[in-house]
Parts: structure tokens; sequence; C-alpha cells
């Protein structure tokens, strides 16, 4: 039986994060072949760009089908792990991406609903990261910006069976007054990502014996 696939993503640079922790733990935890014992890993960064970071999940997804999407992006500023439960259909207008564009909606998408809750077993990651002593909340409101907006397109889009987001603090190895290290930052995503994968690889059982 082929174990369930769980796609993880990191963001990579934007304005007001040229070093941006998640594509840092990204890349070391692929370089490594890292993944949790349940399921097979696959891993992707993402261009911080409007038209551009779904794009290159759905067009992964399409190569190689996942039940799990894991998104992690920095929250700069923030002095706590959060785990997305919502994705919302707001988009800010004036803050251009990597790529110098900007969004020119206040909502992702005219037709789509308001609010979207994540499918990820957001309370097991976040019990998960706590166990880890690492301080960590439920968050309902990822921003305005592109981690919301992929969020969102994401769930709305039904990419793949579980979705989920995990939004870090900046590490002190990308931004010098940040308060936590990458070592903790890779704690935490490897935290989320062993409680997402039992979750999946608990599903997957039951749909065999269903
Ligand atoms: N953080 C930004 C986008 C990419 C990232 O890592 C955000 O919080 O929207």
């Amino acid at each position: 039986m082929t174990p369930p696939r769980l796609l993880l993503c990191g963001f990579g640079s934007f304005p007001k994060a040229p070093l941006n922790p998640s594509a840092a733990v990204i890349a070391t935890l692929a370089r490594e072949m890292w993944s949790p014992p349940e399921v097979e890993t696959d891993y992707l960064t993402l261009p911080v760009q409007w038209r551009g970071s779904v794009e290159t999940i759905l067009r992964q997804l399409q190569a190689r089908p996942a039940q799990g999407v894991l998104v992690v992006g920095v929250a700069v500023g923030a002095d706590s792990f959060r785990v997305e439960t919502l994705g919302r259909n707001c988009a800010a207008t004036e803050r251009p991406d990597q790529a110098g564009r900007i969004w020119d909606s206040c909502e992702i998408n005219s037709a789509g609903p308001d609010l979207l809750p994540a499918s990820a077993p957001c309370e097991a990651m976040l019990q998960a990261i706590g166990r880890r002593e690492l301080a960590a909340v439920a968050s309902d409101d990822a921003g305005d910006y592109l981690c919301n907006f992929t969020l969102y397109r994401l769930l709305q889009a039904r990419a793949a069976d579980q979705i989920g987001f995990l939004h870090v603090p900046q590490a002190r190895e990308c931004a010098s007054d940040a308060a936590f290290t990458l070592a903790q930052v890779q704690a935490a995503v490897c935290a989320a990502a062993e409680a997402f994968a039992a979750d999946l690889s608990c599903r997957a059982a039951g749909r065999r014996t269903a």
C-alpha cells in the first residue's frame, strides 16, 4: 500500500523578509531528505508572487498529487508560531510582491466565500509544537498578503484533501533582531509536519478498512 504524500512548501524572499526562514528550513529538510515516517514528503519553494505562488503548487500537485499540503511562511514581527485556521477572502491592494506587482482587488475571488476553514489537523499541529516547548497559538487571521492569499486559494481549489498553514516568527540567522533561532523554527516545522502526517496516515488507514 503506498503511503500518503505530504507536500511541504516554504516561501522565498519578499520586501519585508529578504531572508525567509521558511525557505531556509524547507531547503535544509529537503537536502536531508527528512520525512515523517508515515508519509512520503515532497518539498517546494514558492515565489512570493500574487500570480505565481498558488500556480507553483498546483503545477507540482498535477505532476505528483499529494493528500496533504502544509505551507510555511514567515510572519515578520510575530513572537510565536501561528497555526492558521482560516483563509479569508481579502488581499492588500497596496503591497507589491517580489516581482513588484500588486493585486488590484481587496477580494481574492469576488465569487468566493468570505471564510474557508483550513482542513489540516490544526489542533494536533498546535499541540505538537507546544510539546517542543515553543510558543504556539491558533490564529484566525493570516493577514492580507501572500500567505493568506495562498491558503485561501488552495482551500478554494480543494487542491488536496487536507491543507494547512504554519506562520513562523523570523529567525536570528535571517534578521538580527529576531527572538528565535533557525533550529527552533525547524523544530516547529517538523513537529507540525509530523502531526499532519500522523493524521493523513490515520485517514488513509480508515479508508482502507472502511
Ligand atoms: N510571509 C508573507 C508572504 C510570504 C511569507 O513568508 C505573509 O505573511 O503573507
